[in-house]
């Protein structure tokens, strides 16, 4: 499969709160595909690889009742097994090549963070480039932010997807569509927030009024 001709403009990244269980997160994650959500990605860092396959297939069992394409973070091994249609690789994952060539199915995507990674991803076979963090963050607290500037310039040279990430939230989001991503990916406003189905609810009603969706 590809990515359809337009990327959903809204990506949701989880980050699941440790001590919530398994079955509150997956009704969390289909409550917002009931409203609305077609891009999800499970990131989940410091879990055993059989808790993350876990999780994953928990995931990807929803494309039975809904249409939404669904990334892997980091692991191909475990988007593969667990069904999902793409995986999301870091500078210091297994490079996008190799996912191509062992795993010709799934859809790639890559994080960057400054102006010569972003070339570098944008010249190899991936499905989007991530660029990161557009923002401060505290979910990456170390990360340095690239700014709107870098997203701006970026835009003028790539013909692929662009996802930013880092410090989006309800009220930044649209500017930085606006400055020409592709999509948004937001982890902390919306897995924060107590009800994450309502927080995704806003973001689409916001999308629309601002003619992001049809
Ligand atoms: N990757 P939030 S920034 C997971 O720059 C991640 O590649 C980033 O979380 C990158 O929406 C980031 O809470 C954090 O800021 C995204």
């Amino acid at each position: 499969m590809s990515l359809t001709d337009k990327i959903f403009p809204l990506y949701l990244v989880t980050g699941r709160k440790i001590n919530k269980p398994i079955s509150d997160f997956l009704t969390d994650i289909e409550d917002c595909l009931k409203v609305g959500a077609k891009l999800i990605q499970l990131r989940e860092k410091g879990i055993s690889a059989k808790y993350f396959l876990e999780i994953s297939k928990g995931i990807a069992s929803f494309k039975n009742s809904f249409k939404f394409t669904f990334f892997v973070n980091d692991r191909p091994d475990i988007a593969f097994i667990s069904g999902a249609d793409g995986v999301h690789v870091g500078q210091e994952d297994v490079p996008p090549e190799y996912v191509k060539k062992f795993f010709p199915k799934l859809l790639v995507g890559v994080s960057t963070h400054s102006e010569l990674e972003f070339e570098m991803a944008m010249n190899k076979n991936v499905d989007y480039v991530a660029l990161g963090p557009i923002f401060k963050t505290s979910t990456k607290p170390k990360s340095v932010p690239v700014g709107i500037g870098l997203l701006k310039k970026v835009r003028k040279i790539s013909q692929k997807p662009i996802v930013a990430i880092g410090g989006i939230n309800l009220e930044n989001f649209i500017e930085v569509l606006e400055a020409g991503a592709d999509s948004v990916a937001v982890c902390s406003d919306i897995f924060n927030a107590k009800t994450p189905a309502k927080r995704v609810e806003e973001y689409i009603d916001k999308l629309t009024k601002n003619g992001f969706l049809l």
